[in-house]
């Protein structure tokens, strides 16, 4: 699938539309999900063009993985989940429901979720 740079959060990125980040570095952006599904509800992002963690896995750099696992693992703790847990979650393709497609992790916590899959 063909990166569509019109994509939602293609502007964010561009700060055509404007965000509150909640961390930021040259590789990737985190945000406050519009519609969140739990009391902390964040959306992780490469600053890279990348559909899905499809695209991503087979099409990053290295530093681009790296950044990106680190970047989570970083606002999980910094939200104060360590402990308590949380669930990641990334939508690839239409099966999933993806929406956006630029890929993201959906980071989840602060209240027992329940099953994924209930
Ligand atoms: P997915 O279905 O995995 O592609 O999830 C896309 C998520 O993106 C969905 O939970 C809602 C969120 N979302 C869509 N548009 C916006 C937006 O403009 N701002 C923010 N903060 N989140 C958005």
């Amino acid at each position: 699938m063909k990166y569509d740079r019109e994509n939602i959060f293609a502007r964010i990125l561009r700060r055509e539309i404007p965000v509150q980040p909640i961390y930021e570095n040259d590789y990737v952006l985190a945000f406050a999900d519009i519609s969140p599904k739990a009391p902390v509800h964040v959306l992780i992002i490469p600053k890279g063009a990348y559909v899905s963690f499809d695209d991503f896995s087979l099409n990053a750099s290295a530093t681009e993985i790296v950044e990106m696992t680190r970047a989570v693992g970083k606002v999980a703790r910094d939200m104060g989940l360590q402990e308590s847990g949380y669930r990641l979650l990334s939508n690839v393709g239409p099966d999933s429901g993806q929406e956006v497609p630029h890929y993201h992790v959906h980071l989840c916590g602060g209240a027992p979720l329940g099953p994924l899959l209930a």
